[in-house]
């Protein structure tokens, strides 16, 4: 199975997707697009008519393109159950999507760079406006998180095996970090990003180890 990878090295749902398939132990080549160069690459022709959404992340499957990174997650978790990256029990699993979702449909898609761009360009905000406008939605989503990750966390997110909530918790507290969240509130997902990061898996699919890294 041949696995391609158009990633950007900052975008947080391609570093999941990353994570996952270093997870899964499945060599993939990257093809980086650049989410800011030319206008934003994620626009091109080529690009378009492999996700018609224009995001990253995507992945070629034997050149198939799938995009939505829970999706791709999904689809690798179905073909590669090992070693997995969702509890067995129904209910846990439910947990785990639960937290995946507070990031996926809950924090990230209102701090995307459209949103930001249409702001600036739309509406006025400054620089300034825009990392306040982000700052104080990563917090709210951060806060739930913090709630779900003391309740039902371990060593990782959820209880002691890794799982997509942390595939989705580290790129986003990198994010918080570039928005200036403070996160001296959130104890439990910076004690779980500290035992997270110095895993390989999770080294080897940071933004600086990426072949476009800036
Ligand atoms: N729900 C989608 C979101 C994809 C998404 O928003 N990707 C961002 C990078 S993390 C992007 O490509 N943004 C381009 C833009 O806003 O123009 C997923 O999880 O894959």
């Amino acid at each position: 199975m041949s696995l391609v990878l158009r990633s950007y090295w900052r975008s947080s749902c391609s570093w999941r997707v990353r994570i996952g398939l270093n997870w899964k132990q499945l060599p993939y080549d990257i093809v980086p697009v650049h989410l800011v160069a030319d206008g934003g690459q994620q626009h091109s022709d080529t690009h378009r008519a492999l996700n018609p959404s224009r995001e990253l992340p995507v992945l070629l499957v034997d050149g198939e393109p799938l995009a939505q990174s829970v999706a791709i997650l999904e689809y690798l978790e179905e073909t590669h159950p090992d070693p997995p990256l969702l509890p067995r029990s129904p209910l846990d699993r439910a947990r785990v999507r639960q937290m995946t979702e507070v990031v996926n449909s809950g924090i990230q898609p209102v701090q995307n760079l459209r949103v930001m761009q249409r702001l600036g360009r739309e509406y006025d905000f400054s620089r300034a406006d825009q990392v306040g406008w982000s700052r104080d939605w990563i917090a709210l989503g951060l806060t739930a998180l913090e709630q779900l990750v003391s309740n039902h966390g371990g060593r990782y997110s959820f209880g002691d095996s890794v799982s997509w909530a942390d595939l989705c918790l580290v790129p986003q507290l990198y994010n918080a970090r570039r928005f200036d969240v403070d996160l001296t509130a959130f104890p439990s997902l910076t004690a779980v990003e500290s035992q997270l990061e110095s895993l390989p898996e999770f080294v080897a699919a940071h933004p600086d180890q990426q072949p476009d890294a800036a």
